[in-house]
């Protein structure tokens, strides 16, 4: 630390590191960077701005600007630089960085800080940042950057790449570098010349081995040969192991319940409606796996969860790299390595799975695909604006989906299609803050994007829309507007009629038509099937918000019909 009264550094110092740093996030393989406005924090954001290896996302809310960061990493699977000023700015990250230590998305989160001596004693613009985000980061390093001896750029291109590899590897996750920075923030006399060069041939100052693809846990392919019932449980699954749980459940006839979070509702071997055929419970007792695989996140559905929680046979989580993933404490094996080359061995012992356990699965699932068809008629409601999102949006484009009913409805109502749009969400610790700036940091990784929310997350992320049209971002706005939360009218909470309405359903009121046109959207409201199908498939256009009106009492009553539809269609 320097002392208030020693001599001042050599100016420039923190440009010279901080371009260095910006320099080996690039080498690293890191793409992208957010930044929003400050002063503190301007040595940082100039080191990220003028990195050419670097597209920097400006935005001028840090809340918004974090679950960018969130959209980005998770659409990429590339950790993603998140920059910001001191002081309450920094707090703004929070649900952020616990989204992205929940959901295992790699974020390197720099916040400018005022120097220790400025700390607590009444200077402007000051919290305590050491550690502010608590264990939700993997590694916190507090990097005090202003005198830039070849040494300290050494440490600081190591630095730099320790937080990539420790975002990027594992299970992925936020790291927190914390920047004290000292006036005078921009030398007078100018930035000085950059830092000697990187590593010849623009490799990282410190290379990361790759780590060994561990195969299978010892005996489970002889377990999986010996099981009669063996079944694949796919929920929010990285890289392609959604893909490879989709080919290996096809090459060894193993039914495969498929989160549409997972990648894996495609295929021979895909079940799509198992939220609605576990309600059943003559179906539930009689379809009991004696082994089952579990790859990724578990799924949403509480009819799934319960009933893992109840079976006797043995249950492997695969892929589980740094996570418990065990709520109902009903697991026997848990395997950190990467599911995906766990699964292609497996798949090569080449045993297929008890002839009629498959087909007992997919007989079940076509029923219930048509008994919900039928139950859902040609209505607009709630239901069959998943079911026509999953059938309507083009091939190679992203479906992010909302913590609320949209993640609920997507999977009991998106059906098998092996061309299907990637389906992605906030489910680490599933807010619905920060949905619409998700969806667009997703956006901003070049994919066409529709976001399908309620209108309480629309309302509480409105403002990510300034992002949208100050980087030109395409994003379609699925918008089903119960006006309040339609979630709540299927908890017990909904019967507490004197505070229901207004402290949990809590209606916003709002008209979204002119609103979204005060963010420079175009508004369209859809009021059958054909016109949703039409509005889904057709090309991206600038932001397009596209809204369906439903009524929240009504829409549990849809539910209900489909989910005794199904019933009846097993019980005939
Ligand atoms: C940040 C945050 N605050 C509160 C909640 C609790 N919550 C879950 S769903 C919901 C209401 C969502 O309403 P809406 O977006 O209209 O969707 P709908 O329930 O109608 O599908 C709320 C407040 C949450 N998940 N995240």
């Amino acid at each position: 630390m320097t002392a208030p009264d020693a001599p001042a550094p050599p100016a420039g110092g923190s440009h010279v590191l901080l371009r260095a740093f910006a320099d080996e996030l690039a080498r690293c393989g890191v793409q992208h960077a957010c930044t929003s406005p400050g002063s503190r924090s301007s040595p940082i954001v100039l080191a990220l701005a003028r990195e050419p290896g670097l597209t920097c996302w400006s935005h001028l809310d840090e809340r918004v600007s974090g679950f960018f960061a969130v959209g980005l990493a998770k659409a990429t699977g590339t950790p993603v630089a998140v920059a910001c000023t001191s002081g309450t700015a920094a707090a703004e990250l929070v649900p952020a960085v616990h989204e992205a230590a929940q959901g295992g998305v790699p974020l390197i989160v720099l916040t400018a800080d005022r120097p220790p001596e400025l700390r607590d004693v009444g200077a402007g613009q000051v919290i305590d940042q050491v550690k502010l985000y608590g264990t939700a980061a993997k590694l916190f390093v507090e990097a005090g950057a202003d005198i830039a001896t070849p040494a300290a750029v050494r440490w600081i291109r190591a630095l730099a790449c320790r937080a990539a590899w420790a975002a990027g590897t594992g299970r992925p996750g936020p790291v927190h570098v914390n920047v004290p920075l000292r006036e005078p923030l921009l030398p007078p006399d100018g930035l000085p010349a950059p830092a000697p060069p990187g590593r010849p041939g623009g490799r990282p100052w410190v290379r990361r081995a790759g780590t060994p693809a561990a195969g299978p846990p010892a005996g489970l392919a002889e377990r999986l040969a010996a099981a009669e019932r063996p079944l694949v449980v796919a929920g929010t699954a990285r890289g392609s192991d959604g893909a490879d749980a989709a080919a290996f459940g096809a090459a060894l006839g193993i039914p495969v319940l498929a989160d549409p979070l997972s990648g894996a509702r495609r295929g021979e071997a895909a079940i799509a409606h198992y939220d609605a055929l576990l309600r059943h419970a003559p179906f539930a007792a009689a379809q009991r796996p004696d082994l089952v695989l579990r790859i990724g996140d578990l799924p949403t559905s509480k009819p799934l969860r319960r009933w893992l929680a109840g079976l006797d046979g043995e249950q492997v989580a695969l892929g589980t790299a740094g996570r418990f993933p065990d709520p109902d404490g009903s697991l026997d094996q848990i395997a950190p390595a990467p599911a995906g080359p766990a699964l292609s061995a497996l798949a090569g012992t080449g045993r297929r799975a008890a002839a009629g356990w498959l087909d007992a699965w997919r007989d079940a699932d076509a029923r219930a695909g048509v008994a919900l068809a039928s139950a859902l008629g040609l209505e607009l409601s709630e239901p069959a604006v998943a079911a026509e999102a999953g059938a309507s949006l083009p091939s190679g484009s992203t479906l992010w989906v909302a913590s609320s009913m949209p993640v609920r409805d997507a999977e009991t109502f998106f059906p098998l299609r092996d061309d299907g749009p990637r389906v992605l969400a906030n489910r680490g610790a599933n807010g619905i803050d920060g949905t619409v700036a998700s969806a667009l940091g997703a956006a901003a990784s070049g994919a066409p994007v529709t976001v399908h929310l309620g209108d309480v997350a629309f309302a509480y992320d409105l403002t990510a829309l300034i992002s949208a049209a100050r980087h030109a971002l395409a994003l379609t706005v699925l918008l089903v507007n119960n006006d309040g939360g339609g979630i709540f009218h299927f908890l017990p909470i909904a019967g507490a009629t004197d505070a229901f309405e207004e402290h949990i359903a809590t209606p916003p009121g709002l008209d979204f038509a002119t609103l979204a046109r005060g963010f420079g959207a175009t508004h369209e409201l859809i009021e059958d099937r054909v016109a949703l199908a039409a509005a889904l498939a057709a090309p991206p256009d600038g932001v397009r918000v596209l809204e369906v009106r439903t009524d929240r009492a009504e829409n549990v009553e849809v539910h209900r019909r489909c989910w005794a539809a199904v019933a009846a269609a097993l019980d005939a």
